[in-house]
């Protein structure tokens, strides 16, 4: 008998400035009322979902930051979304951003959680890939300030059951490299959750939107076959404070293929019956990782960060 999870993406429209949190999760909670009448168990929202995409500004006093990011999850403004979830026997994935006090500090990290259908938190993860710089950049579109404002992820990339399937977490731009899904992989994921704010701009070269969106799509479909995983991206989409964000939520087959994706420009959920034991042939044969990797020959992925060529020879 085959193990299906109704899963759904709930793409949000951008989130302004202006908006509170509490506007805010009044959007998260019609977008659950809206998976739930899709029957779905499990609810996969964007990066940062509960503000506008804040690392695109600059800001010089620690004060204005810490309006973005949560002390707890969940706060008060928050708790409705959990409540509301645990009473329709829902799941979610949320992105956040977060700030913990410890001995040593404040620290904040770009983070999401795994919330199960008793509106327990059982799983976190901290963005590893952070992109972009600390410093400003004059002249460019917008700041990419995500290195400066977060620290990298602490967790490492790891799984947990949600009922009877494996999920994995993973952060917008996580998904563009092969090592996030090889180390879920490595574990037997069968869900991979990824929350992501894309700007239909690149920051200081031109990319055409077709690129844009082919890149965003190929990296994923890719990911999801070489490791016999599904794949639940939840992104913003639309005019978010004047900047435009990429639309493109989907949801991606252990085959490679994109089985559901969103049309609009503004909150929108798509809802897909996964099939968890779509990628066991995958897995069994075709990337059958016991099998044929070849551990051997590929110390250089953790032993090398960068590019090290040998020298040309002379002409
Ligand atoms: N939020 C996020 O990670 N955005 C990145 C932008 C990369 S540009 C340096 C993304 O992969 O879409």
């Amino acid at each position: 008998m085959s193990r299906i999870l109704r899963v759904a993406v709930a793409q949000m429209g951008g989130v302004q400035l202006a908006e509170t949190r509490t506007q805010v999760v009044a959007r998260l909670l019609e977008l659950l009322r809206e998976a739930d009448a899709t029957a779905a168990t499990f609810v996969v929202f964007p990066e940062l979902a509960l503000t506008t995409f804040f690392p695109r500004y600059w800001f010089d006093e620690e004060a204005e930051l810490d309006a973005f990011f949560e002390r707890e999850m969940p706060s008060a403004e928050t708790a409705p979304l959990f409540d509301e979830a645990q009473r329709r026997g829902i799941g979610f994935y949320l992105g956040y951003a977060e700030r913990v006090e410890t001995k040593g500090g404040v620290r904040r990290f770009n983070t999401s959680i795994l919330v199960d259908r008793s509106g327990r938190v059982i799983a976190r993860y901290r963005k590893i890939h952070l992109p972009g710089h600390t410093d400003r950049r004059e002249g460019y579109p917008f700041q990419q300030l995500e290195k400066r404002y977060f620290e990298v992820g602490d967790l490492g990339f790891g799984v947990s059951w949600l009922d009877d399937a494996l999920i994995g977490m993973a952060i917008c731009n996580d998904r563009r490299w092969p090592e996030t899904y090889r180390v879920l992989g490595l574990q037997g994921v069968e869900l991979v959750a990824l929350g992501y704010n894309t700007h239909d701009v690149n920051q200081y070269h031109r990319e055409s939107k077709h690129l844009k969106m082919l890149h965003h799509f190929v990296v994923m479909q890719a990911g999801a076959y070489q490791n016999g995983t599904w794949i639940a991206a939840a992104g913003k989409t639309g005019d978010e404070d004047g900047h435009e964000l990429i639309g493109g939520s989907c949801i991606i087959a252990p085959t490679g293929e994109i089985v559901a994706q969103t049309v609009s420009d503004g909150d929108h959920v798509i809802t897909y019956a996964c099939d968890l034991d779509l990628g066991i042939e995958i897995k069994q044969n075709r990337f059958n990782f016991e099998a044929h990797r070849r551990i051997e020959h590929y110390g250089l992925i953790t032993s090398q960060l960068g590019v090290v060529a040998p020298e040309p020879p002379d002409r």
